[in-house]
């Protein structure tokens, strides 16, 4: 048995890999011929591989490790809880301190109005919790026709059967007879893609019109809830028109659709505020959170419960008859406690959000000019930079993510981890990015942009 102070070679990990890893999302043909990529330390922002070589994390895990690598207080928290309490339960009657006091805590951090947590763990969870939730309400209105939930095109909300019925990615829904009946699909706010003819902010009401138009043809007594990312993360980071959501709201509020925002990646802090809910002013009925919620230590994930949901469960009487075993898991609670704490005492939202944010955005819309680059979007500590084969047309590549996947393979040779949805460049670094380290990654950027160029022949 190794350890980690005999470690195996990296083309012995990517040997057992190959023989009995199944890698989620992945091509497991092409990934076996390459050999995965071996992560053993990290620390701040870098992650270190098998052959050591030192990577800046420009996407903070998969848009989680919001307080960076190495916090030795989220390890101490597990660790404290796990003596004192490894495991119980919150079903049957039962609670523990650290679920209790974890609610009490988010109850406190999130918007007004969500003062109930019902704890997953996993953003996935988080998003099937919620479409069993908003059907048991509104048959306990006496309104059980209402079952219909909306969602956008090109959102990601998990990968469970459930949340991946409410994702909007095709290739999802082509593996295993996807969506589930009672989830519909309107277009997504991407104006650099579908804004044509229009300004912007005519096309965020139009967007936000989609909306209207489907709960209409739909008859509004049969639309449950209206689900979204306050920014579509996954999909490529995009941050809707201004007009957009306070459309959307007024949208659900005339037609009695609840408002569902899935904060996974939005929440604790990613667009400088604490959760997109308070970037845009949202007023939502649930709230899925999870990843920063522990910034990526332990998975714990949670549906965020509006007054009114709470109020008609409480009334009505009987249970909600769902829950994981591992609902509230102590040592989850824990480290999410005390990762809470680490945003809270430092201040590192509001830092990022007055500090950091403005100088990466900034830095970011410099490659506005570099040749490859046709549009450039973010907010707070995060980003999407389009890369087009003709930037005067926005011509796509063909086929699309022949310069993603490059330029991704180049970052990575370059030091840096950058993700690609289709020819779209994603960063999301951990939010306690400093200055330097923002000159870093950009140069880094830049590097591998001038490459991707170059092979391309652009
Ligand atoms: N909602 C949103 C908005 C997400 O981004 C989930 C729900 C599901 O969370 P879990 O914890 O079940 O994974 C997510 C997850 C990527 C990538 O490559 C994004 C996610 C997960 C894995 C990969 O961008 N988002």
């Amino acid at each position: 048995m190794s350890t980690s102070n005999d470690p195996r070679s990296t083309l012995e990990y990517q040997e057992f890999d190959r023989r009995h890893h199944w890698h989620p999302f992945t091509d497991t043909r092409a990934l076996n011929k390459k050999g995965t990529r071996v992560i053993t330390r990290a620390e701040g922002v870098y992650l270190w591989d098998s052959d050591g070589n030192r990577i800046l994390d420009g996407m903070a895990g998969l848009w989680c490790v919001n307080v960076g690598y190495g916090r030795r207080e989220l390890c101490d928290a597990a660790h404290a809880q796990m003596l004192e309490l490894p495991y119980y339960n919150s079903f049957f009657q039962s609670a523990h301190p650290p679920a209790i006091e974890l609610a009490r805590l988010l109850a406190e951090v999130t918007p007004a109005g969500l003062e109930r947590a019902f704890f997953t763990n996993s953003g996935s969870e988080a998003n099937d919790t919620v479409v069993r939730l908003v059907r048991h309400y509104w048959s306990l209105r006496g309104q059980p026709d209402r079952s219909v939930i909306i969602s956008r095109d090109n959102a990601y909300h998990g990968s469970t059967v459930a949340a991946a019925s409410l994702g909007g990615m095709q290739p999802m829904h082509a593996q295993g007879g996807l969506p589930i009946p009672g989830i519909e699909h309107i277009m997504q706010p991407h104006y650099y893609l579908l804004g044509e003819g229009r300004s912007e902010d005519e096309f965020g009401l139009f967007a936000a019109r989609a909306l209207e138009d489907r709960i209409k043809a739909l008859g509004a007594q049969r639309v449950a809830a209206f689900i979204a990312e306050p920014i579509q993360g996954a999909g490529g980071v995009i941050v809707p028109p201004a007009t957009y959501w306070p459309e959307i709201q007024r949208i659900c509020a005339k037609y009695d659709v609840l408002l569902v925002a899935d904060e996974v990646i939005c929440g604790f802090g990613r667009t400088g505020e604490w959760f997109g809910t308070d970037y845009y002013d949202l007023h939502p009925d649930l709230m899925s959170i999870a990843k920063g919620l522990s910034s990526g230590y332990l998975p714990i994930g949670a549906v965020m419960i509006g007054d009114r949901i709470a109020e008609t469960l409480i009334e009505s009487g009987g249970e909600f008859a769902h829950g994981y075993t591992y609902s509230g898991h102590p040592a989850a609670c824990a480290v999410a406690i005390a990762n809470i704490g680490i945003l809270r005492d430092e201040r590192i939202v509001e830092r990022a959000a007055r500090e950091t944010a403005p100088y990466f955005q900034q830095r970011l819309a410099e490659f506005r000019a570099h040749p490859l680059v046709s549009d450039v979007q973010g907010v707070g500590l995060f980003a999407g930079i389009e890369l087009s084969a003709d930037k005067r047309t926005c011509a796509r590549f063909d086929p699309l993510g022949t310069a993603g996947g490059l330029c991704r393979d180049l970052c990575i040779q370059n030091g840096l981890v950058m993700r690609a949805v289709g020819d779209r460049m994603i960063l999301s670094p951990p939010l306690i990015i400093t200055r330097e380290q923002i000159d870093e990654l950009i140069e880094k950027v830049a590097l591998s942009f001038d490459m991707t160029a170059r092979e391309l022949g652009i």
